[in-house]
């Protein structure tokens, strides 16, 4: 048996504290009632937990916008309590990663307080600082958040750069002297104990030279640019020769901006740069800027076989089509509708787990929470959203309406409201006022609900997840597509030395019969959400259903 590194065994469960539980009744998540939950999570048997930026910040962007990277957010808790959760974890057998957010860091953190306090502080070029032209911004960056991506600066007379917020000015990793920084704030959290990190916006910590306006074509996707700096892989190379090599740590980038083709630039463990990084062509296959437009399933099923090629032999993925900054999973990928909702959100788990890469379960997907039915724009909190309104509404490109049509399906805040645990009020997130509504279906939505529901979404990703621990070849079994042009069926084998599996999902609501490609026969159903067993090649599916076989 072959010996991997850990993480590639490992499955992933992402906690966005302020929406996961409230200890103190005062409506925002923190670390002790992630605690006070934390049997919910090891009941599904996974083995890692990411969580998502605990540290000071005046949260301007919910926490990646960091102030202090040594000191934990207040309204989460304190480092004891930190410690507490790590232990707590460790004792479950379950290990945590956190996030590295340092692209860019909080306009409060002293680091830019003392940058933009003169042009001679010897802080002044930790950051992105620059001339004016013709009394405007310095050139046509547009920040993600809307408007310009530079903020004057009445003391120096000067610009600074923000890819994202105003608030969140972006590190100058050209000074060594930054990069040391974060190397030895690394270094304190892993001698706490953490397993690694998941870094924000990795791939674009090192700028263009000269930093040229963008073309037209170039600014209808930025990230691009952002992602193909010059020094990027020096600097990642440098960051595992300094901390991550010498921890043993993971290193999970999230690479906005890097194409499938580019990935092994960044994961090929030949190159000694991240362990794994979020790809992000198939969660935003409905993109176009802000906006949703249609997709099919030969579409997303072409992108999936690129992305398992291009990690290829010496580099591995990660599967994953949910997190706190994309709409809930089964209403993105499933069909929420009351009929559909739990068989369509064990169909998509079906496929995060039987992937040749480490799979990520974002909080409330094992309840199968759903998008959350916004009715009016001053119900959002986050600031993208804030942004749009500002660049598109109130310019008069787009109507509040059309607007409104586009956040119902993709914005980030339908990740955010609260995690529905009863059908108690708030869902029994909080005793106080949440700081964003919970979902009025917390009624029927909860994890008490699925919990005690043997066929339910959780025991489904419990069954999941332990078939994966048993059977290695749906881990690191080859990945082939059997039928990729079938309209509505996904069906894939797994094959490890002579072991063989076959997967087969209906990604619909109509039933359908498939038959298997020639020479494959099954012989055993591993698992089905319909409880069904299968035999020979002739797979009869209802909607939404999918099941794991063995064939030979
Ligand atoms: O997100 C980076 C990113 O590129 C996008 O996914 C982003 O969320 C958005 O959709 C841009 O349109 C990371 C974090 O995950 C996100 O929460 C932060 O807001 C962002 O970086 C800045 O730190
Ligand atoms: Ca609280």
């Amino acid at each position: 048996m072959a010996v991997h590194p850990w993480w590639k065994n490992a499955v992933v469960y992402q906690v966005y504290p302020r929406s996961f539980m409230d200890s103190n009744g005062d409506g925002i998540g923190d670390i002790n009632g992630i605690i006070s939950r934390i049997d919910h999570i090891a009941g599904l048997g996974v083995d890692t937990v990411w969580l998502s930026p605990h540290f000071d910040s005046p949260n301007a962007d919910n926490g990646y916008d960091v102030r202090d990277y040594r000191r934990v957010m207040a309204e989460f808790g304190t480092l004891e309590d930190f410690d507490r959760l790590l232990a707590a974890l460790k004792e479950r057998g379950i290990r945590l990663v956190i996030d590295l957010v340092v692209n860019h860091s909080s306009d409060e953190h002293a680091w830019f307080v003392e940058s933009r306090s003169s042009l001679d502080n010897p802080k002044r070029d930790w950051y992105v600082w620059r001339d004016g032209k013709n009394g405007g911004p310095p050139n046509n960056y547009r920040s993600f958040f809307g408007g310009s991506a530079w903020e004057h600066d009445e003391t120096t007379d000067q610009w600074y750069l923000h890819y994202f917020a105003v608030k969140q000015p972006d590190l100058n990793w050209e000074v060594e002297e930054v990069r040391k920084e974060v190397h030895d704030l690394m270094r304190f959290w892993l001698d706490k104990g953490v397993a690694g990190f998941r870094m924000d916006v990795i791939p674009f910590i090192s700028k263009q030279p000269d930093l040229p306006d963008l073309t037209p074509e170039q600014l209808r996707n930025q990230g691009r640019v952002w992602a193909t700096g010059p020094r990027v892989h020096e600097f990642l190379q440098e960051m595992n020769r300094e901390v991550l090599a010498p921890y043993d740590a993971v290193a999970i980038g999230e690479a906005a901006g890097v194409t499938i083709e580019d990935t092994p630039l960044f994961v090929d463990s030949r190159r000694r740069e991240l362990s794994m990084i979020f790809q992000f062509d198939l969660v935003r296959i409905d993109r176009h800027g802000w906006k949703s437009r249609p997709w099919t399933l030969r579409q997303f099923k072409e992108m999936n076989a690129r992305l398992d090629t291009a990690c290829g032999e010496h580099g591995w993925g990660t599967s994953f089509l949910s997190n706190h900054d994309s709409p809930r999973i089964v209403s993105m990928f499933g069909n929420d509708s009351s009929e559909w909702r739990t068989y369509s959100a064990q169909t998509i788990a079906t496929y995060i787990l039987t992937q040749r890469a480490t799979p990520f379960v974002y909080q409330g997907d094992e309840i199968g929470m759903t998008n959350f039915p916004f009715a009016s724009i001053d119900q959002f909190d986050d600031i993208e959203v804030k942004g749009l309104w500002k660049d598109f509404v109130l310019t008069g490109k787009t109507t509040e309406e059309e607007l409104m049509t586009h956040l119902r399906l993709n914005s980030r805040d339908h990740a955010r409201t609260p995690v529905q645990w009863s059908n108690a009020a708030h869902g029994g997130f909080t005793t106080g006022t949440p700081w964003l509504a919970v979902n009025p279906n917390h009624d029927t939505v909860n994890a008490e609900a699925v919990t005690s529901d043997p066929h339910s979404v959780y025991h489904w990703y419990r069954r999941l997840i332990e078939a994966r621990r048993n059977n290695e070849v749906l881990v690191h079994g080859a990945f082939a597509d059997v039928d990729p042009g079938h309209e509505t069926v996904f069906a894939y084998t797994r094959t490890l030395d002579d072991e063989k599996m076959l997967v087969v999902m209906n990604w619909s609501t109509d039933p359908v019969v498939w038959r298997a490609p020639d020479g494959l026969t099954v012989t055993g159903t591993l698992l089905d959400n319909a409880g069904a067993t299968h035999a020979g090649d002739v797979i009869r599916l209802r909607g939404w259903q999918s099941c794991i076989l063995r064939v030979s």
